[in-house]
């Protein structure tokens, strides 16, 4: 495989101004016609050099230059490009394929899903589709006419408006589209099929009246009201606070059941995964609806950020990923909890993207290199590159960054740009300098930021000294890595727990109480002023910065910071730092073989939280959830996986039986409304079912009759997935073994015909971290609602097992690895993309102990050598042994 350089970009030879596409769809195979009125590249010089075209999987059974039958000698053809040479500046190429959807299990470039047919073409399937320039900084207007069986596949949709249609006599008929935003190819769909569609309308800003269609399969279409108010509310938020109108006359979503990522933002034709657009409360959880509004408001926000203004290169990914990112969580946080969204986030950050940083597989926001771009659709590509969106936002406040986004739109509308281009536009927009700054694009790694003070009574100086560095990273030296500028929001409190006034050394006045230091040195001390006495310090609120900060809190602080804080996300931050303290001397107990203890306080402090009525109710839950194996692991030096386990366990063992009376009182006066109250999808609803179903989970650690009849009754008699599931997971990690196997066996039945809930049974169960999970899994591979041909059941099954299961899939004797090596072998050939991703947890066996380090290695030396990898499997593989 070779590497592509970002140094090496060149803007293209020639320009596609139009590309006219017939698509005739048969059962056994699509033949494919293009027509591309093209050019020379007027920005370059006037000579013509040849041209070539991205083509894969293609059988090329016709081409024209203007008119002109091309023979065989006249172009050259390999398995990926077609070249051949314009003899006019300007020129049309005509060509004809013959492509195989029903035979394509990459689910990349033109496929079938469930009998429709639908496209994948971000980042490079269009090239599996037609002769094309496949690359994101080639724009063009497209025309689109698809042909194919009444009966089977009633509807046909492309990108744009409807334009005409009609039928044939052989039972045939047609449509065609047109788009009338000039667009890459990625941004390219269709879809034909069998659907019925929800609609609705949407009144924009400037009073256009836009027709909105959810599409989905007929007996999904009790399960698509949600998406459709997500998608409203999208649209309206947009406007409020982006100022981004939609532009087309109708916006529509279809939802496939076979698809590699969460959805996909074709122009006006956002393709979705089924389980990012059906949600009911029969079937679906409460995180699963929240997953549905944020996918919903994602895609629909890339109409602007992304479509409008697009990548010059996929170098530019997070141009678009990491700022929809931003702008979904900033539209989740104004939908529900603010502060609940941001620990979500954070929690996710920093047990995953922060993983990845330190892994085999970093890279850099903007990365330098790669060699298969479906690799790059990464947790730093979208959540590190949003992190730094929102450092920006930080540095610039809210006025100057709307400004700035408002220049970009209006400077880049229908251009490729770059990630220099969205700087410019926000240092142009609000005179600030953000050179330095621009270093969270091309520096890989997670920056440390130790922290330590300096209390002079006498002089009433408070000092605060930050020492930043980033670990190295594949490529880069930590000796060669800049500072970063570290935004650092903060906040001094006093022994009562109010935030003090902030001046700074040098200022005339305080400036507030809370506020945002700028780090831009590798060491760097700032000194407040008049402070009576030696305050605590609330660091990085709100986590200001995707850093790993450190600072000697002792638990008594920790515990005084969780009650007192003014920042919410900071008093969870503070329960996670007092539980990561108390779970590591557990860690080193078992490790000495002692006998567990839990630090009581950690105890004290649960319960003061559990016994305060006018918490909110997810803020409680959040902070009752101990941070998990995964961030425990990421956090370890090296990861012990048993001690890891073992320790967790106990404490919430512990935890379990010393709260059990006002777990018990909460759990019921929540089921209680639950019981009562029916099924609404919103924040206050959320939260009460987050408590109940947290509480519910630790007290069955008691093992106590009565929280096993409380378990069966929610269970049998709740009208929703989220109660039902939570449930069911309790009954599947718990002693009662009868009631378990009823249970499974219970919602397998009555759910069977449903894919998405099947995906949860599932999970639970390859989640399930008592003795034996690899041959309960492998089990379940068997299980006729099982197929390695669907990437939400791999996700579902292997990916849980792998990625949830710790102390199964790191079994000592290296059974989980060879398990999951074993499935990476069979996906390369199905499906490279969910390959290489389910291949991840491999990937860092540099965590780990010597034993296992070796056995994870071996299973990747076994992948190389299994014969032909594709890129992506082999791009991961062989960097991770590096
Ligand atoms: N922009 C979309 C990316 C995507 C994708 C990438 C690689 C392979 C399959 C894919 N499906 C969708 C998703 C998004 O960020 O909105
Ligand atoms: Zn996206």
């Amino acid at each position: 495989s070779k590497t592509i350089y970002l140094k090496d970009y060149q803007a293209p030879d020639y320009l596609i101004d139009e590309t006219h596409l017939t698509f005739e769809l048969f059962e056994d195979h699509t033949l494919v016609h293009s027509q591309l009125v093209m050019r020379r590249n007027p920005a370059l010089s006037a000579e013509l050099p040849p041209l070539t075209l991205d083509g894969q999987q293609l059988e090329l059974l016709e081409l024209k230059l203007d008119d002109r039958e091309l023979s065989a000698a006249d172009y050259t053809l390999t398995d990926s490009h077609l070249t051949l040479q314009p003899t006019q500046v300007s020129f049309v190429i005509d060509s004809s394929v013959r492509v195989h959807p029903e035979s394509n299990t990459a689910l990349e470039g033109l496929y079938k899903s469930s009998g429709m047919f639908c496209t994948q073409c971000e980042a490079e399937g269009f090239r599996k589709i037609t002769y094309y320039l496949d690359r994101p900084d080639v724009m063009s207007s497209f025309t689109t006419t698809l042909s194919g069986d009444k009966q089977k596949y009633p509807i046909l949709l492309s990108n744009g408006n409807p334009v005409a249609s009609g039928e044939e006599d052989d039972g045939r008929h047609w449509a065609t589209w047109e788009d009338p935003f000039k667009k890459p190819a990625y941004l390219f769909a269709l879809v034909a099929g069998d659907l019925w569609c929800v609609e609705d309308t949407f009144t924009t800003m400037s009073s256009r009246e836009v027709t909105l269609r959810i599409y989905v399969e007929p007996e999904n279409i009790d399960k698509v009201q949600h998406a459709m108010d997500s998608l409203k509310k999208s649209m309206k938020w947009d406007e409020e606070v982006y100022g981004r109108e939609y532009d087309l006359d109708i916006f529509m979503i279809v939802a496939v059941n076979d698809f590699n990522m969460g959805a996909m933002e074709n122009k006006g034709l956002n393709i979705f995964n089924s389980s990012a657009v059906l949600a009911r409360a029969e079937t679906a959880t409460d995180a699963a609806h929240q997953r549905v509004e944020a996918i919903v408001a994602h895609e629909y926000f890339h109409n602007w950020s992304g479509n409008r203004v697009t990548c010059r290169d996929w170098f530019q990914l997070s141009l678009k990923e990491g700022f929809t990112v931003f702008r979904d969580a900033g539209f989740s946080a104004d939908m529900n909890s603010a502060t609940v969204k941001r620990i979500q986030d954070v929690a996710y950050l920093r047990t995953h993207q922060f993983a990845e940083d330190a892994g085999p597989m970093a890279h850099p926001v903007r990365p330098d290199a790669y060699m298969e771009i479906s690799n790059f659709y990464t947790l730093t590509i979208y959540e590190k590159g949003s992190e730094v969106l929102r450092m920006i936002h930080t540095l610039l406040g809210d006025v100057a960054f709307r400004k700035g986004s408002d220049l970009y739109f209006q400077r880049h509308d229908g251009q490729a740009v770059t990630c220099d281009d969205f700087v410019k536009a926000m240092e142009d927009a609000s005179g600030v300098d953000l050179t330095q700054f621009k270093r969270w694009y091309t520096q890989a790694g997670t920056p440390r930021l130790a922290v330590s003070e300096h209390y002079d009574a006498a002089a009433k100086t408070y000092t605060l000294t930050f020492a930043q560095s980033c670990p190295a990273t594949p490529g880069q030296r930590e000796g060669d890595k800049l500072p970063f500028v570290i935004p650092v929001e903060l906040g001094l409190l006093d022994a009562q727990g109010n935030d003090l006034p902030l001046r700074l050394q040098g200022e005339a006045v305080a400036v507030g109480s809370n506020r945002v230091l700028s780090v831009t040195e590798a060491q760097q001390s700032f000194t407040f002023v008049d402070i009576a006495e030696k305050p605590l310090p609330s660091l990085l609120r709100g986590f200001s910065a995707p850093v790993k900060l450190s600072f000697a809190y002792d638990r008594d602080q920790l515990m005084f910071l969780m009650q007192h804080d003014s920042d919410g996300f900071n008093r969870w931050e503070a329960g996670q730092q007092l539980s990561v303290q108390v779970l590591q001397e557990l860690i080193a107990q078992h490790q000495r073989g002692e006998p567990l203890v839990l630090e009581q306080r950690l105890v004290t402090a649960l319960r003061t939280l559990l016994q305060d009525a006018s918490l909110d109710q997810a803020m409680v839950a959040e902070m009752l959830s101990l941070p998990g194996e995964a961030y425990l692991t990421e956090i370890s030096e090296v990861a012990d996986v048993e001690a890891i386990h073992a320790a967790r366990e106990f404490a919430r063992q512990q935890l379990a039986e010393a709260l059990f009376e006002p777990l018990w009182q909460r759990y019921q006066a929540n089921r209680e409304v639950s019981r009562t109250t029916a099924y609404v999808a919103e924040a206050e609803h959320f939260a009460r079912r987050a408590l109940q179903n947290i509480a519910l989970s630790y007290l069955m650690l008691t093992g106590k009759p009565q929280v096993l009849a409380a378990t069966l009754e929610q269970y049998e008699a709740c009208d929703n997935m989220t109660e039902r599931l939570a449930a069911l997971a309790v009954l599947v990690n718990s002693p009662f073994e009868v009631e378990r196997a009823k249970a499974l066996e219970a919602f397998a039945e009555h759910f069977k015909d449903n894919a998405l809930v099947m995906d949860q049974w599932f999970s639970v169960q390859a989640a399930s971290t008592l003795p034996g999970g690899l041959a309960r899994v492998q089990a379940l591979m068997e299980h006729p609602a099982f197929t390695l041909k669907n990437p939400n059941k791999v996700r579902a099954l292997i990916g849980a097992f792998a990625g949830q299961n710790l102390v199964n899939f790191h079994a000592a004797d290296g059974s989980g690895y060879r398990f999951l090596a074993d499935q990476v072998i069979v996906l390369n050939a199905l499906n490279p993309q969910i390959a290489s991703r389910l291949l991840a947890p491999l990937t860092r066996w540099r965590k780990y102990g010597p034993a296992r380090q070796a056995l994870m290695k071996a299973e990747l030396e076994r992948i190389l050598a299994s014969g032909e990898l594709s890129a992506d499997v082999y791009e991961v593989v062989s960097k991770s042994l590096v």
